[in-house]
């Protein structure tokens, strides 16, 4: 696991995953990032695929992207906590490698699920993020490598904290 900080659509990996929605519908944030660089094609195979619960991911073509597959996760939405966000999280991402592993891409780019317009608390999400792939790493060998592409170097720094944590 490493950390990188920039854009995620600029990564060469063999799948990206798109911080989502349930729709699987454009929108802003990395999404819309995402959207824009792979061409409308995507659109029209997310809407025949959708819709995709909270917690759940969708695997998708990358089209004009580098990477050759977009996995679609759709994180929770942040109520304050005690609505299952930390569980749903976790699972985006261990959903999110499940599909990379049996689709043979071994190397997957996450962004930050959930902690822009979706409003999970950044260090929070940071270590639930870290954690989460580990778990699934060590009962998986299929998935080579999985960056954390953070849009800030807050965020990379978040990330980068848990881990290290992981190694002590
Ligand atoms: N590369 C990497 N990370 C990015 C990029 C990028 N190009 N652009 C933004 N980020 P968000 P969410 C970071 O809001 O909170 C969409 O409309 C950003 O700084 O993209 O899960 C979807 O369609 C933040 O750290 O996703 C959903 O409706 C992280 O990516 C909703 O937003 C996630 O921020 C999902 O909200």
């Amino acid at each position: 696991m490493t950390v990188h900080t920039g854009d995620i659509t600029e990564l060469m990996v063999d799948a990206i995953v798109n911080a989502a929605n349930e729709s699987l519908a454009p929108g802003g944030g990395v999404c819309g990032a995402i959207h824009r660089a792979a061409g409308p094609e995507l659109a029209a195979e997310c809407a025949a695929i959708g819709p995709c619960a909270t917690g759940d991911a969708v695997i998708t073509d990358g089209y004009a992207l580098a990477p050759t597959r977009i996995i679609h996760a759709v994180g929770p939405v942040w109520h304050g906590g005690e609505q299952g966000e930390a569980a749903l999280l976790a699972l985006a991402y261990a959903r999110s490698l499940q599909l990379a592993a049996q689709k043979g891409c071994r190397t997957v780019a996450f962004p930050a699920i959930s902690t822009g317009i979706y409003g999970f608390p950044a260090e929070q999400a940071a270590k639930i993020a870290v954690n989460s792939v580990a778990g699934v790493l060590v009962a998986e060998p299929r998935i080579r490598q999985v960056i954390f592409c953070c849009f800030s170097e807050d965020s990379a720094a978040l990330h980068q904290a848990e881990l290290d944590a992981l190694k002590d």
